[in-house]
């Protein structure tokens, strides 16, 4: 098997927001296809969509009510082959978002399976509750119970995230079945994999009650598996036919269970999304956040590098608040969006782009949960909202935590609604579009943007950014030094988190400062990141 994905950057597209061909005020398939050549030359090899199936968008397409259709507000089955054929004559491969821990309610295998006597009863997982009680004790993703019950069928049935995705039950062998035709059904169709949602989850090896949590009560049932991970083997057989690769979303994971997931030679995943550094900035969950540590973003991140042999890179994606908010400088933004991307190209891993980090996007400007959509923070406010927490502060926990922040429509021009849209969008625009927006940024040779272009074939065509090993080298609240080291040569980056300048004395040929400068002195200025590169000879290379 080749492993064609290690030398790829991905970009993540969240259809819905992308592009919108049509002023329905919804992006759509032919709103991307209009794209693909930016896409190309901003240099991205893979494109994830996050879900674009039939749906009832109570969670916008996480919520799959047939898996092989396309949703029409996205635009037709033919428009599906059409972007695929058109990303591949640029030399991009598609991948899209496999979410099988649930199906919508509205799945037809669900509507049967209320039926007690029906042959689908058993693909999800029904239980009449005890005494009035629910069938156990445990807690969903999105606060509250993880227990609906369902008049019809007189019984509870389990959804780990919002009410209308119900849990796949895979004690029923059907299912997988099932799942690997639905596989086939699109690698047919050629798409190059899959990003895998919450895939560590699969199997619960059983529906006791677990001791109490402060998060999820319930998840010593299910989380990262023995039963998981012969169903991932089952997968891989799948895709191994069709040279295809799989990123997991796997939640929860330390570096031990990422590696059990991933190793090449398990034979189960290609790679996992952990969470570990972004957890840096809160408290126990994400509702509760804290100052930006750099120094805690640089140990989880240096702990992965060093402990999984390889593995995504990724700063945002459709459930993160905007990396530029939460990690930049406010006084610096520009030069420390460069410094993030200067880091997110230089780690060893398979890079993502989650639409609009290229050009700096931030966090939305809205001022009421009036204006977010997000099924998370809107249950959530309800939770809080029951345990009689002040509107004000559930706005101050809500704000910059929601998933909204990443949401809001892609920025393309200063023209009405960001040129996302000739209709009004489904969800606000921010603001600062004037300010922040694609095609500036293309024209200005300074831009985040053009910085992004710059790196990633810097990256591309480097077997040491590429493959080199990585060594920490400096791990404080103002620099992140690291080194990348391959045969005969060697990079240091630098990375100056802070407001202040910083002495950091590496040697080294300057390669690329976000300041734009051609020479290092040792010094650098605030938010300022370099990568230097350095020839050895072979006793120092042995080292
Ligand atoms: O996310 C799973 C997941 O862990 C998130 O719900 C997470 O708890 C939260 O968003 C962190 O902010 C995946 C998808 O990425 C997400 O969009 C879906 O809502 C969810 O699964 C259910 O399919
Ligand atoms: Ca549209």
């Amino acid at each position: 098997m080749s492993e064609w994905w290690k030398e790829e950057v991905v970009y993540q597209i969240y259809p819905r927001s992308f592009c919108d061909s049509n002023g329905d005020g919804i992006g759509d398939l032919p709103g991307i296809i209009s794209k693909l050549d930016e896409l190309k030359a901003l240099g991205v090899g893979i494109l994830w969509l996050s879900p674009v199936y039939a749906s009832p968008n109570e969670d916008n397409g996480y919520d799959i009510s047939d898996y092989r259709a396309v949703n029409p507000e996205y635009g037709t089955m033919d428009d599906m082959d059409r972007l695929i054929a058109e990303a591949k004559e640029r030399g991009i491969r598609v991948i899209m978002d496999l979410v099988i821990n649930h199906t919508s309610t509205a799945h037809p295998w669900f509507q049967a399976s209320r039926d007690p006597a029906s042959p689908y009863r058993n693909y999800y997982y029904w239980r009449e509750g005890t005494n009035g009680k629910l069938p156990n004790n445990w807690t969903g993703f999105f606060g509250g119970s993880c227990w609906a019950y369902d008049d019809r069928s007189r019984a509870y049935y389990l959804h780990l995230f919002a009410p209308h995705q119900a849990d796949l039950n895979y004690h029923e062998p059907k299912v997988l079945e099932e799942v690997k035709e639905i596989l086939r059904f699109w690698l047919d169709r050629g798409i190059a994999g899959f990003r895998c949602d919450v895939i560590n989850i699969l199997w619960k090896d059983s529906l006791q009650s677990s001791p109490k949590k402060a998060v999820l009560t319930g998840s010593d049932h299910y989380l990262s598996l023995e039963g998981t991970h012969r169903i991932l083997r089952e997968i891989r057989n799948i895709l191994d036919e069709y040279d295809a690769f799989t990123v997991g979303e796997t939640v929860f994971v330390d570096t031990k269970q990422a590696c059990d997931l991933s190793a090449p030679e398990r034979r189960e995943l290609n790679m996992v999304f952990g969470f570990e550094h972004m957890e840096c900035d809160q408290r126990i969950v994400k509702w509760f956040k804290t100052d930006f540590h750099p120094a805690r973003l640089a140990k989880a991140l240096s702990r992965w590098q060093q402990q999984v042999p390889w593995n995504t890179l990724y700063l945002e994606n459709h459930d993160q608040p905007r990396s530029v908010s939460r990690f930049g400088s406010a006084r610096y933004p520009i030069h420390s969006a460069k410094l993030l991307a200067t880091m997110l190209f230089t780690l060893k891993g398979t890079p993502f782009i989650y639409q609009g980090q290229e050009i700096g996007m931030t966090n939305f400007d809205f001022t009421s949960m009036a204006q977010v959509q997000d099924v998370e923070s809107r249950n959530i406010d309800a939770l809080l909202r029951s345990w009689h927490v002040p509107a004000r502060q559930r706005w101050r926990m809500i704000a910059p935590t929601s998933r909204d922040n990443a949401r809001t429509p892609m920025q393309w021009t200063v023209e009405p609604q960001a040129g996302f849209t000739t209709g009004t969008p489904w969800l606000g625009v921010n603001g600062n579009y004037r300010f922040v927006n694609y095609a500036s940024q293309k024209e200005n040779p300074d831009s985040l943007l053009n910085y992004y272009k710059q790196l990633i074939p810097l990256r591309r065509g480097s077997e040491t950014l590429l493959f080199g090993s990585f060594e920490p080298l400096r791990i404080s609240d103002e620099v992140f030094a690291y080194r990348r080291v391959g045969t005969g040569e060697a990079y240091t980056v630098v990375l100056n988190f802070s407001d202040k300048p910083q002495r950091v004395p590496y040697v080294g040929e300057l390669v690329l400062s976000n300041y734009g400068y051609n020479r290092y002195d040792g010094l650098l200025q605030p938010c300022e990141s370099v990568i230097l590169r350095e020839r050895m000879d072979d006793h120092v290379k042995t080292k």
